[in-house]
This record gives C-alpha cells, structure tokens and sequence, in this order.
C-alpha cells in the first residue's frame, strides 16, 4: 500500500511537472484524428509552463523536408505520441543535424543538445513523423 501510495505520488508529479504539455497518449487533434506529435513555438525554463503559443502538429506518415516558413527555427517544446517517431533536422531539406524522438514530452528543446555546444531550441527546420 505504501508502495503504491508512493507510485501514486511519483505519477502524479512527473504529470504536474509538465502539466501544460499534453500527455503523449492523448494527443488528437480538434476532430478526433491521431497526431504524431506536437510541436510549440514556446517553453519556460519552468516545465509546467512549457508547451506554450501556437503549435504545429505532425500526423502519422508527414514528411516535410521544408517546414512551413512561419515555422522554421520556432520550436521550443514537442510531444510525441504514443508508439510515434519523430525525426527533425536543423537546416531544409534534411540537411545539418539530425535528431530523433522517441514517444514522450520535450518540455524544453534548450536543454536538448546539437552537437558541442548547441541545442535544439529554435532550429527545427524539416522534420518527418511515423508511429
Ligand atoms: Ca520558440
């Protein structure tokens, strides 16, 4: 019982720390349909408030070597859904760094790093989706 209470408690606050970012096997998009992932144009070095702004969703088989140009170098948060790969490069056309991720919560691209001293935190600029 004190076990599960604690698992309880753990659950809990591993969702309240990212508690804007919508959790990776809920995401759909406003009619119902599966997203592959979720992209923000904002993050906050608070994680419950990461997820913020607009945002860009990636559905199941998109490949888009060439992001929409209101897009490019803008993401700073992701969710990628349940059993879903996403794949980002830093440069159009699938050129520069490549990245990949897994089903999970990007709270923060900052903390994601590209490289030496680099990271992934507004250098998104192709990306491709499968689940
Ligand atoms: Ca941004």
């Amino acid at each position: 019982m004190r076990l599960l209470i604690a698992l309880l408690i753990c659950v809990s606050s591993i969702q309240g720390l990212y508690a804007q970012c919508p959790e990776p096997n809920t995401l759909v998009d406003a009619s119902g349909a599966k997203v592959c992932a979720r992209m923000f144009e904002d993050s906050n070095y608070y994680y419950e408030q990461s997820c913020g702004g607009e945002y860009l969703d990636a559905y199941p088989g998109d490949d888009v070597p060439i992001i929409p140009w209101r897009w490019n170098n803008r993401i700073s948060s992701l969710v990628v859904s349940r059993s879903c790969t996403l794949t980002v490069w830093s440069l159009a056309r699938k050129e520069g760094s490549k990245r990949k991720f897994t089903a999970g919560i990007q709270p923060r691209l900052r903390d994601v790093g590209q490289g030496l001293f680099g990271n992934w935190n507004n250098d998104i600029s192709a990306y491709y989706c499968v689940c």
